[in-house]
């Protein structure tokens, strides 16, 4: 080994250890909250997806992701806006460490989903930002949510923030597009480009609302008297009885009556 490489070595005392493996386990244990903050959301979205098909024969919910923000740059933003390093003081100031996107057909769907959701007795609606109402000047459109649910842990209850943005296929088109040359250009976006974009956003919307005004057409001519039984998941057909269990159940019924 050179001396070079001897030289360049650190050298870390026990406690310094023991300091690094706390932190790291209380880091891990602040991360996992809000990995499990996602789930509950998404889970409570997947219930509210499967049961609106089941009732209505429709889906207003198209897609959904989410994202957990990497450690890295949760300090990164820590540093960036100069807040204090504390565990408590991320959790109050970082709003979006927990982030799960819901991509709706047409632009009624994201506010029946946005109501369905944050009418729910155990989520606690933080703060909103409807930028589908008050577009940003870039012509960004979507509609943010924060909400506080409740994670239970062996030790306790646990509130837990979650980013929930909510907008058409059309709007996160455009968003992801808009993503990607923002980076491309290093956020150096040259003139003619962002006015493109603008335009784009504005097609988007135009198409958002043709979309919207001929699905409502086609609602009320076609009402078809025995509409397609949708079919979200394999376990999803098991909950739609077969005409042979519903007969069962009435001649049971009626035997019961009689008894
Ligand atoms: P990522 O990787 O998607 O999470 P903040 O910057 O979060 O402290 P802000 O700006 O008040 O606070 O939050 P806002 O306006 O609710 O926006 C937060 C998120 O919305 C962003 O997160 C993006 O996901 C999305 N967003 C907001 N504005 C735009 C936009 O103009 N274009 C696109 N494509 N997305 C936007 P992050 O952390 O920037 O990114």
């Amino acid at each position: 080994m050179s001396t070079d490489g001897v030289r360049g070595l650190i050298t870390i005392d026990a406690s310094s250890v023991d300091e690094m493996k706390q932190l790291r386990d209380d880091f891990t244990r602040f991360m996992m909250q809000y990995k499990f903050g996602i789930d509950e959301v998404t889970t409570k979205i997947s219930i509210l997806r499967e049961e609106f098909s089941h009732m209505h024969d429709y889906n207003p919910i198209e897609h959904v992701s989410s994202r957990l923000k990497t450690p890295e740059s949760i300090i990164d933003k820590v540093q960036r806006k100069g807040f204090d390093p504390s565990f408590e003081t991320i959790r109050e100031s970082i709003t979006d460490i927990a982030g799960v996107r819901i991509t709706c057909s047409f632009v009624s769907d994201t506010y029946r989903v946005f109501d369905m959701l944050t009418s729910q007795h155990d989520i606690r609606l933080v703060a909103v930002k409807d930028y589908i109402k008050n577009p940003k000047p870039n012509g960004y459109k979507s509609l943010h949510a924060i909400v506080e649910v409740p994670v239970f842990l062996s030790d306790g209850v646990v509130p837990v923030l979650v980013e929930v943005q909510i907008r058409t296929i059309a709007m996160d088109f455009w968003a992801s597009l808009e993503h990607k040359i923002y980076y491309k250009y290093d956020q150096q976006v040259p003139q003619e480009l962002l006015d493109d974009l603008r335009e784009a956003a504005e097609t988007a919307s135009r198409l958002d609302r043709k979309m919207e005004r001929l699905h409502d057409e086609i609602r009320v001519v076609a009402q078809p008297e025995n509409p397609p039984q949708s079919r979200p998941s394999d376990a999803g057909d098991a909950v739609v009885p077969t005409v042979q269990a519903i007969e069962q159940l009435q001649r049971f019924r009626a035997h019961f009556g009689e008894v």
